[in-house]
């Protein structure tokens, strides 16, 4: 199987660059988040890697989020293996070590915009075609805990009430507004802000901006960790469902008719 994730690591600078190479969407399928924290976690052992940009090397592109496939007529084993390796991706980045930027060179919706948001910054393209959000009700599905927590402690309570329960996406410039992303530039300039914002933050000492991110962050980690088996069963629970499988049908059959 060909790789769907490419990194590339500068020593000199100790920055990484991991560019999702999934066509047609970067979908998170298994074999994808598997890659995905298998690298994410290569990188984190390495004391020299300091910081980590992640892009995608599709145009108009981050990621579609997760794969649909993967939650749609499949076992409830399957789905609790896919979902172990959703929660492995987000515990992985979320609590990172290193800074972690996302350059958002294209749309990014629901798991997209959860990978996004468990970065310590986020630059996105311009370009008001571009989408970013939680969109999950639109597919009659329901963002777990701590996709909903994730986003609070970005964009604060009622902007996140209202976000989940209309499934909102965001155009780029909505998204700066409410603070979904920090920073807005052209297209072609993403990753080059990136990295510069990246010498910024690794212009910090470590250790205290380590221990600053963790304090941030480890109450919702905990929250996760002690109640992952518990989440995985109500995630197979729920997407088992005759009902939650008949909206994501009818949520397939929209992507295809709109394509033609
Ligand atoms: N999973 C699987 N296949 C996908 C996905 C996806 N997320 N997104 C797109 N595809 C497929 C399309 O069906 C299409 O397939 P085909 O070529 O066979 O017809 C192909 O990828 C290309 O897609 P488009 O033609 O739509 O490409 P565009 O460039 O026009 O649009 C978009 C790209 C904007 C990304 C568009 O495809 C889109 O909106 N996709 C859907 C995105 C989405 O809603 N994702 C939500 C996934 S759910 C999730 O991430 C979190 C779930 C949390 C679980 C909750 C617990 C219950």
């Amino acid at each position: 199987t060909s790789s769907k994730i490419n990194v590339d690591f500068d020593r000199s600078t100790g920055v990484a660059v991991m560019r999702m190479q999934s066509p047609p969407v970067n979908s998170m399928s298994l074999d994808f988040l598997t890659e995905f924290s298998i690298s994410l976690e290569k990188l984190e052992m390495d004391k020299s890697c300091r910081g980590l940009i992640i892009t995608s090397s599709l145009p108009k592109i981050f990621s579609a989020g997760l794969d649909i496939m993967e939650m749609y007529g499949k076992s409830p084993e399957s789905c609790g293996v896919f979902w172990k390796a959703v929660q492995e991706m987000w515990l992985k980045l979320y609590g990172s070590n290193m800074v972690t930027i996302a350059a958002i060179n294209g749309s990014s919706p629901a798991g997209g915009c959860l990978m996004s948001l468990a970065c310590d910054y986020r630059i996105m393209a311009e370009n008001p075609r571009y989408s970013i959000g939680l969109n999950e009700t639109q597919l009659g599905i329901v963002a777990p805990f701590w996709f909903k927590d994730t986003m609070v402690s970005t964009v604060g309570h009622r902007t996140t009430e209202v976000a989940l329960e209309l499934g909102l996406l965001y155009s780029a410039p909505e998204a700066l507004r409410v603070g979904l992303v920090d920073q807005l530039v052209p297209e072609d300039q993403v990753l080059q802000t990136a990295t510069d914002t990246m010498a910024k933050w690794l212009a910090i000492p470590d250790h205290a901006r380590q221990i600053s991110k963790s304090m941030m962050r480890k109450p919702t980690i905990d929250k996760l960790m002690s109640n992952r088996e518990a989440d995985i069963q109500n995630f197979v629970t729920f997407i088992t469902k005759d009902s939650i499988q008949k909206s994501l049908r009818m949520y397939l059959e929209m992507l295809k008719k709109r394509k033609s």
